[in-house]
């Protein structure tokens, strides 16, 4: 069995969705501290409503279903975690190290979970961002994810658990919708432009910024989780990078298909969390130790995401 913790999230809904495609879904509990948004995830497979500080549930949780992975997804994104600090650090690390604590008591062989380029701060060099290099965040986010990182090397190396991460760069998908992230702009704008609304962006037009589309994270995570433990030289956490664009050039590329698209640039206090973060990301690493490689552009997502987000329109 495999257990999804914040299976209702942007990434843990699709995470869930491939997992269940992959294994089958009454093999996969998806857990989130809500219910499900969607009719599908507790019909399709075993959901348990959770929360991840609740150690006592969480232990029940992994009793009742002894899982061999963990995937702990749930945590508060860069934008959310600035505004609430003490709940950010409390989710991000308390809840991961509930996981890290239940997985090495109860005897879950792999527990995955995300970092970030949030890790990455102001005085890190911000172009082709290297694996190993300076690392001082100033965000909630950041810190929370450099010191996950670092916990969960440690509990590999003191207790073995095979603890296993990714630094994701801002994820895009149109099958779920984000939550409190600075990278979201690059969702809400793509329903901005099938709405035929103009779209207001909070960052400024030259922001540029790692980016990754779903089905490539997806492919990293699971490449990365079915990799030979003796391949992989890093256990903090993966640089894993596709590609870099800005809100100006993701604009031009929706205006290929929607050429009165307009968008207008008002940054807000997402901007300073984006400027302490790297331009791109050097993933030699990764691309050495389990072969990534990452299939989608920013005009081939475009073409992708329109076409499905035109086809939910029309379902709604
Ligand atoms: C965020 N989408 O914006 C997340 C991610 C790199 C960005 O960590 O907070």
């Amino acid at each position: 069995t495999i257990l999804v913790i914040g299976a209702g999230g942007q990434l843990g809904f699709e995470l869930t969705h491939e997992l269940r495609r992959l294994y089958g879904a009454s093999n996969v509990v998806a857990a989130d501290v809500r219910a499900p948004q969607d009719a599908e995830t507790a019909q399709a497979g075993p959901f348990e409503q959770l929360d991840v500080l609740d150690q006592n549930r969480l232990t029940d949780v992994i009793r009742q279903y002894k899982p061999t992975q963990v995937y702990h997804l749930a945590a508060l994104l860069s934008a959310t975690a600035e505004q609430n600090p003490k709940l950010g650090w409390q989710l991000n690390m308390d809840g991961l190290f509930n996981v890290l604590d239940a997985a090495v008591d109860l005897g879950v062989k792999q527990v995955y979970w995300p970092s970030s380029i949030a890790v990455f701060g102001p005085d890190t060099p911000r172009q082709n961002t290297p694996q190993l290099t300076t690392m001082n965040p100033n965000t909630v986010y950041g810190i929370s994810k450099l010191a996950g990182e670092q916990w969960g090397e440690w509990y590999f190396r003191k207790h073995g658990l095979d603890v296993r991460s990714l630094r994701y760069p801002g994820l895009i998908g149109y099958k779920s919708l984000p939550g409190g992230g600075t990278t979201d702009y690059a969702v809400d704008i793509y329903h901005k432009a099938v709405a035929g609304e103009a779209y207001e962006c909070f960052l400024s037009e030259d922001t540029y910024l790692p980016m990754m589309y779903m089905p490539d994270a997806l492919k990293a995570t699971l490449d990365l989780m079915h990799a030979p433990a003796d391949r992989l030289q890093v256990r903090s956490s993966y640089n894993l990078g596709a590609m870099s664009f800005s809100p100006a050039e993701i604009t031009a590329s929706i205006q290929r298909h929607y050429p009165d698209f307009q968008v207008t640039y008002r940054p807000d206090h997402r901007q300073q969390i984006a400027d302490s973060w790297p331009a791109s990301i050097d993933d030699t690493q990764a691309r050495l130790d389990w072969n990534w490689q990452p299939e989608f552009t920013l005009d081939k997502m475009t073409d992708d995401m329109l076409l499905h987000l035109k086809e939910m329109v029309v379902l709604k």
